[in-house]
């Protein structure tokens, strides 16, 4: 049996855990969710039904690690020998910029995704404020650094970048430059490349 097993999709954010997984030279088996007929094991291992879920088998027992970017940081934790998780001097960027990709820009491309208005006035309420905010935000970090933490990729980079990444090819994000260099900065990974290939080649299967 492989060390892990991911529920994922090939369309979905199973993608981010994918790439997580190829970083962190991880043995891991995929199964693939059918959204009409979800394993049991997947409403066992969590009862939002959601991928991407992740099982790491221990010889102390089974644990679940859901939510994309809590995937993303584990996997960077059990796996220190592939040098993802933060060194001291990097942990605060680590921890701020992935927390601010999983909060407040996910929910604010889903609120423009959705059409959903923030009444005037009231982004002081928001979290994201509104996504203006939040994409200057991000693009001020990513115009004066390589990576999230400064000039190493780490983890922060799988998940922050595949917001980014994302974004760009769905037209969420506008291809401001230090968006769209970010991108290719990601895209020339081998991991990177190794992981999307899978899921494409899967997505390439469902439509022949
Ligand atoms: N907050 C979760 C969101 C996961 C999520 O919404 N996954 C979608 C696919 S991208 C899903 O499983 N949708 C099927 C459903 O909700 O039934 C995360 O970041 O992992």
């Amino acid at each position: 049996m492989a060390e892990f097993t991911l529920f994922t999709h090939p369309m979905s954010r199973g993608q981010i855990a994918r790439w997580a997984l190829h970083e962190a030279r991880a043995d891991y088996e995929a199964v693939l969710v059918d959204w009409t007929d979800r394993p049991p094991a997947l409403a066992a291992a969590n009862p939002m039904g959601k991928v991407p879920t992740l099982i790491h088998h221990t010889p102390g027992g089974d644990r679940v690690v859901a939510e994309t970017a809590a995937i993303c940081a584990y996997l960077a934790a059990v796996r220190p020998a592939s040098d993802l998780a933060p060194h001291e001097d990097e942990l605060a960027d680590y921890l701020r910029w992935m927390f601010f990709a999983a909060g407040p820009v996910e929910q604010a491309i889903v609120a423009g995704a959705m059409g959903w208005e923030v009444a005037s006035g009231r982004e002081g309420m928001v979290g994201f404020g509104s996504l203006d905010r939040v994409l200057t935000t991000l693009e001020g970090l990513l115009a004066s650094r390589d990576w999230v933490c400064g000039s190493r990729f780490t983890m922060a980079d799988v998940y922050v970048g595949s917001q980014v990444d994302w974004g760009l090819n769905f037209g969420s994000i506008p291809p401001r430059p230090a968006f769209t260099a970010y991108a290719q900065r990601l895209q020339a990974r081998p991991a990177y490349q190794a992981a999307k290939a899978i899921d494409n080649a899967l997505i390439e299967k469902a439509r022949t």
